[in-house]
């Protein structure tokens, strides 16, 4: 009998818990937030007060996207590059058009590769804070963390 008690209580406990549930489902949904995700992003400076950030950008929209510039309070000037071959050389150009991330797709920015390249970095912090400007995005903002030199993979 008193099993039988304990069980109905049980219940009950549930069915408040439930209740509960169900007000706060009354409030409006969490948005699955459309747009941009950055992971992986890390910082690499040099003593020759030039570095390089290096990050993944994750399109979670059905639309493409672009990463149209970058900066940071650490730097004087944050330029978008990628290293392509040219024959046997590997040339760093300069992508003023910036970034196309795809639909529902990534874009990795990484040594050898897309970066962003930092100019007249004022000291060598622990750790950076990044704006991004996305053409669709709008501005994200991040904290970078600085890599020691040579820590970086490929
Ligand atoms: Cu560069």
């Amino acid at each position: 009998m008193s099993h039988g008690r304990e069980g109905r209580a049980v219940v009950v406990l549930v069915a408040v818990l439930m209740g509960g549930c169900s007000c706060s489902e009354t409030q409006a949904p969490l948005p699955v937030q459309p747009g941009l995700r950055v992971e992986r992003a890390r910082a690499r400076l040099t003593p020759a007060q030039v570095g390089a950030v290096y990050l993944t950008l994750v399109n979670t929209a059905a639309q493409e996207d672009r990463l149209l510039s970058a900066e940071t309070s650490t730097a004087e000037r944050v330029e978008m590059h990628e290293v392509v071959a040219q024959g046997e050389v590997l040339r760093m150009l300069a992508r003023p058009e910036g970034f196309v991330v795809p639909a529902g797709g990534r874009v990795e920015l990484r040594p050898g590769g897309k970066h962003l390249m930092l100019y007249s970095v004022r000291d060598a912090p622990a750790q950076l804070s990044l704006t991004l400007h996305f053409e669709k995005a709008g501005t994200l903002q991040l904290v970078v963390p600085v890599s020691p030199p040579g820590a970086d993979e490929p």
